[in-house]
């Protein structure tokens, strides 16, 4: 093994052409959504090579695997740079009608025409200039504020800055398709590996709580797993309200149209059986509700599991306490919510 040693003497620095010659492995391809100019989404599974941006402060290398969201500034294509440049050179004809035209065509161009008008605005021809303003002053109305530069997210912050993007492949059910950086408003990368996790360790900073009495969900002691679980009754007392109407909804949870997904989790429950009521709750993407299961009691910790709708592309899991007027209880506990995909084999 000649290059052994050589190996173990580089292997500390970060050798930047070590890891674009990897081969695209799975885990670097990564399902996302990709949101194009003319708002069509498509959902999809993308392997995101290094992104250099070149930022004020100079130019940082960002893994393609780092990537939340990536935000594409207006990227031109050559072809459209060059017909841009041309229509502005027409706007100067001595033909008013080839300059009407001329004007009409940069108008039609869109974003790509705007590098090109911006430039028009120096040029030596008064009615070049006067043109050219109207056209940017229309296009700003039409398309509204044109991200000039890319904007990338990843778990160490946000970042802006140009890069040199190439054609991004997407690789759907359907099939796949090569969509050019010009085309592309934003992709968003589920990081998660199609897995969320949530056991209230970190208390419920990524939920949001509605009550009407003192019975809340809030983190308690009691866990499956770990040292904190969820709770909905009065905090501190071993009982609940009557007339609760308590309601606890998480984060949003991409799952992938493809994906044969559950969500599962741990439970207790101590209420007035038939009177008093628990659900777990699925909302979709618009706000639809998916899918509803009430919670039957159980005295000790109990898996729940329940599958996905074949065809959902995220979801947020929500949890909902209801009592009636009379006898009370310790009230629902639930810890270890897992929303997974069956078929990776988890
Ligand atoms: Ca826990
Ligand atoms: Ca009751």
């Amino acid at each position: 093994m000649l290059g052994a040693g050589v190996l173990l003497a580089c292997s500390a620095l970060p050798t930047r052409e070590a890891v674009s010659e990897d081969p695209p492995g799975p885990a670097r391809d990564v399902m996302c959504e990709m949101i194009l100019v003319d708002g069509t989404r498509l959902l999809g599974r993308v392997t995101l090579e290094e992104i250099q941006l070149r930022t004020v402060y100079g130019l940082l290398r960002v893994p393609g695997t780092d990537v939340e969201e990536l935000l594409v500034g207006v990227h031109v294509s050559p072809e459209d740079a060059a017909r841009a440049l041309e229509f502005v050179r027409q706007m100067a004809s001595d033909d008013f009608r080839t300059r009407e035209e001329a004007a009409a065509a940069l108008e039609r161009l869109g974003r790509g025409a705007i590098g090109a008008l911006e430039g028009a605005l120096g040029s030596a021809d008064p009615e070049v200039v006067a043109r050219a303003q109207q056209i940017l002053g229309r296009l700003r109305e039409s398309l509204g504020e044109v991200r000039r530069e890319e904007e990338v997210y990843t778990r160490n912050g946000r970042f802006r800055g140009e890069a040199a993007l190439g054609p991004i492949r997407i690789r759907m059910d359907v099939g796949e398709l090569t969509i050019p950086p010009s085309k592309i408003e934003k992709i968003m990368f589920d990081r998660s590996g199609g897995r969320f996790v949530e056991g209230f360790e970190d208390g419920l900073t990524r939920w949001t709580e509605t009550h009407n009495t003192r019975t809340q969900w809030h983190v308690c002691a009691d866990a499956a797993d770990g040292r904190q679980s969820l709770r909905c009754g009065i905090p501190n007392e071993a009982n609940y309200d009557d007339g609760v109407q308590a309601r606890l909804e998480g984060p949003r949870v991409m799952v992938g149209t493809h994906r044969r997904s559950v969500i599962r989790f741990q439970y207790k429950l101590f209420i007035e059986q038939g009177a008093d009521h628990c659900w777990v709750k699925l909302i979709a993407e618009g706000g639809a509700e998916i899918l509803s299961q009430e919670l039957s009691p159980a005295a000790a910790w109990t898996q729940m599991e329940l599958p996905i709708p074949a065809g959902t592309r995220e979801v947020r899991p929500v949890f909902e306490f209801r009592t009636d007027g009379s006898v009370q209880a310790a009230g629902p506990y639930i810890d270890q919510i897992e929303i997974l995909d069956k078929a990776a084999g988890q």
